[in-house]
């Protein structure tokens, strides 16, 4: 058994933020399903990859935990919300998860700060740097189909982006590190 270096509170704080991040995934995933049924197959493509994502995010917090000596409670994950009415609110759903879920690793940061548990700042910003990225990437789905469902004469636009999507990066156009 390692010994424990993180806080009760960080330990428990951390263990909230895994169970976040296993909704978030199920979030994404009911929004997929829900594209994939409405034959948006490109959309529903990209959902179920970020779905992925953020389970991965979910077991990193998990390592994380186990690897300072704390311990991990897997917890029930509620279930995600009603679906979207279209594919417009579903995006801008997927942003507000975001920027929800943005609010709560600041809570980490926070903490870790307040505590000077410097690990736990430095694992933090890892996930800071993530969501800056996220949210970066879902704006820029979200001005695509801006664009493409103004362009009303037909459903070719709409078409042409959810095909794109099927093969589009999971990762945002800003640089997760500096090159030097
Ligand atoms: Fe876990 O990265 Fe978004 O929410």
């Amino acid at each position: 058994m390692k010994s424990k270096r993180i806080s009760d509170k960080m330990e428990k704080l951390l263990n909230t933020q895994m169970t976040t991040e296993a909704y978030q995934a199920q979030v994404y995933l009911s929004y997929a399903s829900w594209a994939e049924v409405n034959s948006f197959s490109g959309i529903a493509t990209f959902l179920y990859g970020h779905m992925h994502e953020e389970r991965e995010h979910m077991f990193k917090i998990l390592k994380y935990i186990n690897d300072r000596g704390g311990e991990t409670q897997i917890e029930a994950i509620k279930a995600p919300p009603a679906n979207p009415k279209n594919i417009g609110d579903c995006l801008q759903k997927v942003l507000k998860a975001e920027m929800d879920n943005s609010k709560d690793i600041d809570k980490i940061v926070n903490l870790a700060h307040e505590e000077k548990d410097w690990a736990t700042f430095n694992f933090g910003q890892w996930f800071v740097k993530e969501q800056i990225e996220e949210e970066s990437l879902v704006n820029e789905i979200i001005d695509k189909y801006n664009l493409a469902s103004n362009e009303t004469s037909d459903n070719n636009s709409l078409y042409e982006m959810d095909r794109d999507l099927a093969g589009h990066s999971q990762e945002g156009d800003m640089p997760r590190e500096e090159k030097f």
